[in-house]
């Protein structure tokens, strides 16, 4: 079987093809590159990362649009994932070969980490709708492709409209990874080694709903059908639980739930979300969360904000925009507990 990601995956890490594609794009302001530092900050047993990036306080802010799972492009502004699509931006394209449907590769035209890149539909669908069984199958298939490439990522998928999400049209996005066993989070899950596979579980020191799966060791030669069982089963047991934690808040608006997702090798990770932004007590800023914060990995845009994150606590800025951890609420069919 040719397995196409892996094919688009080699081309693109290709450092010949990549360099020629970012710097062009660049160059003719395709893509914009937002130059950033990184800090550790060690809180209980999760070592978080904070970005801090100032040249995004120029990026002109994108009002969250509307998330109607029935209607296409909800807000009628241009939609970036429709072709014609910018030349310089392009990767390529993938098709699932058992489904049919198709996707585009696109690199992230506002890149704070260089290789950020991302997976859409080819046709319209929402960004409030679920990851279905061949979206799962070629990210996966992509992720394994790069670890083959030595070049190692992770997928996140930002989903409904309290997510941090700032497209409607359904896209995954992938970034590389500094360390082979994940961010922060993935890291954090691969540590209760005792797990037993094939069951949810969540990470009671971190502070907010987590519901996790560990997934089979799967490789490039394992058969389609599999992957996409495995995977299919893994998301539809976490799906469950977001939707069990929902209903345990009063609050929760009617509707679809609002949940991110991040996606490695070793994990699938969903967290439900209550709110898109966190209000900094000290400053007042507004922090849009989405998945890559979940992974670990905050975003802020100056000192003063960096300061006052360490001083509130990553972990009290999370869960003020998930929810109540599951283990203080005993849901049913929850499972282990790490
Ligand atoms: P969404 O799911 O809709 O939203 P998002 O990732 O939160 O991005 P947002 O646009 O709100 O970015 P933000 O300022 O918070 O994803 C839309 C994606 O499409 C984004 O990646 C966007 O850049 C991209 N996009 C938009 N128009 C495009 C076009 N015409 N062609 C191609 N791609 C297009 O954050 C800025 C960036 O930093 C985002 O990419 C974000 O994902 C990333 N980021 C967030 N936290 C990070 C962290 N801790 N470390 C590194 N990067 C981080």
């Amino acid at each position: 079987i040719v397995r196409v990601p892996l094919l688009l995956l080699q081309a693109f890490l290709t450092v010949l093809f990549y360099q020629n594609k970012f710097e062009k794009a660049k160059e003719e302001g395709d893509l914009l590159f937002f130059p950033s530092t990184v800090q550790k900050h060690k809180e209980g047993e999760i070592e978080y990362e904070i970005r801090l990036c100032p040249a995004l306080q120029h990026k002109p802010h994108l009002p969250t649009p509307h998330f109607d799972p029935r209607q296409k492009n909800p807000d009628g502004k241009p939609d970036p994932f429709e072709p014609p699509y910018i030349e310089n931006l392009y990767i390529g394209e993938v098709k699932d070969e058992e489904d049919g449907k198709e996707y585009v590769a696109l690199l992230n035209k506002y890149c704070v980490i260089p290789l950020h890149f991302l997976l859409a539909s080819k046709k319209y669908e929402s960004q409030a709708s679920p990851l279905l069984p061949p979206d799962l199958v070629q990210i996966y298939l992509l992720l394994l492709a790069a670890k083959k490439a030595g070049s190692p990522f992770f997928a996140f998928y930002n989903c409904g409209d309290r997510s941090g999400a700032s497209q409607p049209h359904k896209h995954i996005q992938l970034l590389p990874l500094e360390d082979e066993n994940g961010p922060p989070s993935n890291r954090l899950a691969l540590n209760p080694r005792k797990i037993t596979l094939e069951r949810p579980f969540s990470l009671s020191s971190l502070p907010y709903a987590n519901h996790i799966f560990r997934l089979p060791l799967m490789s490039v030669s394992t058969p389609i059908d599999e992957i996409e069982e495995k995977l299919s089963q893994a998301f539809l047991s976490l799906l469950d639980l977001v939707i069990s934690t929902v209903r345990h808040d009063p609050h929760y608006p009617a509707g679809t739930p609002s949940y991110n997702a991040v996606l490695t090798l070793d994990h699938l990770h969903l967290i439900p979300r209550a709110e898109e932004n966190y209000t900094l007590k000290e400053t007042g800023d507004q922090l849009s969360i989405n998945a890559v914060g979940f992974a670990g990995m905050l975003l802020v845009k100056s000192e003063d904000e960096l300061e006052a994150v360490k001083r509130e606590g990553v972990g009290k800025i999370l869960r003020g925009v998930g929810l109540e951890s599951i283990h203080d609420m005993q849901v049913e069919g929850t499972a282990l507990e790490a």
